[in-house]
């Protein structure tokens, strides 16, 4: 029996390449060694307001973004979180696990609630537990995600140990898969803070759709240093580093023969072969784009939601059968 993997992104904003190369190519990477689903979490996504209308398209859209990365629906359980009801129904019962100053803990909610807690959603301070069922439902061995969802992965280990010792054994405890390269990449107008959907500058996120030009433009842009010692890997120099990471990522090159390539090369050469490295990898993901239809993704989404919710359906009936819950 292979050990299962499952992960999910929201589908709102604009996909880029710090999801790309922090979750979705090893997500790619994984599929075939793991029974692995891979979740479109809309529920997730009106945690924040989101039009109706828009966050339908942006679904189907990230479904789109899935299938064109390499994620074969074939090997792969590709499904939108609302369509298994499960979701919704074991993140009920583990918020009745969680507790309120594990969730105070977690530094996204302080990140997301910008005006502050009082008028910030329920939803948006649970969003963690109904992240834990996600992963719980599935019982999941490994979950590939970026640097920044760390914390959530050991809010769910903590649920699910509780949870076991409580009520018996019910839930795998889940380990995070947090890739060696590109885990946390910077934006490129601030290397202090990632690279966010959220941004509100637009040349800080190179988008998975964007074309060559703009490509070009925003790393000729992004921010460096002015230091003389030339192009290597030194964490203090954030903007340099992340420039770098984005490179071996992209390139699957080690660092000595990134450092020994552009030995006595400035910035100016270093951004242009960077954009180069980075649009002939977007390529092939951008021409598949183009070829999805609507019609086709339906399809594997309704047949990734029965699969999903054969599976989902065991683990809900073991756990309402474990607290004493009536439903058969
Ligand atoms: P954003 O922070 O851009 O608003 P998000 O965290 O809401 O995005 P999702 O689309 O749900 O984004 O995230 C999908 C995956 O992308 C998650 O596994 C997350 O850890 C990863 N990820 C997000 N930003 C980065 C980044 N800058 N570098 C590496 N991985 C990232
Ligand atoms: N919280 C994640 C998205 C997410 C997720 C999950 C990731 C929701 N449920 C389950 C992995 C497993 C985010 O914002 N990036």
């Amino acid at each position: 029996m292979k050990k299962r993997i499952l992960s999910g992104a929201q589908p709102t904003g604009e996909l880029h390449l710090g999801n790309y190369l922090g979750a979705l190519k090893n997500w790619v990477a994984l599929q075939n060694e793991y029974e692995s689903f891979y979740c479109i979490v809309d529920l997730h996504a009106i945690t924040l307001p989101q039009d109706p209308q828009v966050l339908k398209q942006k679904t189907l859209d990230l479904a789109r973004i899935y299938l064109a990365a390499g994620i074969d629906p074939d090997v792969s359980t590709v499904f939108v979180q609302s369509d298994v009801a499960e979701h919704a129904e074991l993140a009920w019962v583990m918020s009745c696990v969680a507790r309120m100053g594990e969730l105070e803990r977690m530094t996204q909610f302080k990140d997301k609630a910008k005006d502050g807690t009082e008028r910030a959603g329920v939803g948006l301070f649970t969003y963690p537990v109904l992240m834990a069922a996600d992963i719980l439902l599935y019982q999941t061995h490994l979950v590939p995600v970026g640097q920044d969802q760390k914390q959530h992965l050991e809010l769910t280990r903590d649920l699910a140990e509780r949870f076991n010792r409580d009520y018996g054994e019910t839930f795998v405890i889940p380990d995070p898969y947090i890739p060696p390269v590109g885990a946390k990449i910077q934006s490129l107008s601030d290397p202090e803070k990632k690279m966010s959907k959220s941004d509100e500058n637009l040349n800080g996120a190179i988008f998975l759709n964007d074309s060559a030009d703009v490509i070009l433009k925003k790393f000729k842009r992004a921010v460096t240093d002015s230091s003389t010692d030339g192009i290597v890997f030194d964490e203090e120099r954030k903007g340099l580093f992340n420039l770098l990471t984005i490179y071996q990522s992209v390139t699957d090159q080690s660092r000595d023969e990134i450092e020994s390539h552009f030995a006595g090369k400035g910035y100016g050469h270093l951004k242009t072969e960077l954009a180069e490295a980075v649009i002939e990898y977007l390529k092939p993901f951008q021409a598949k784009m183009a070829e999805l239809n609507d019609e086709e993704l339906e399809k594997i989404l309704q047949k990734g939601a029965e699969k999903a919710r054969s599976v989902a359906s065991e683990t809900l009936r073991k756990t309402y059968e474990r607290v004493g819950l009536h439903k058969k």
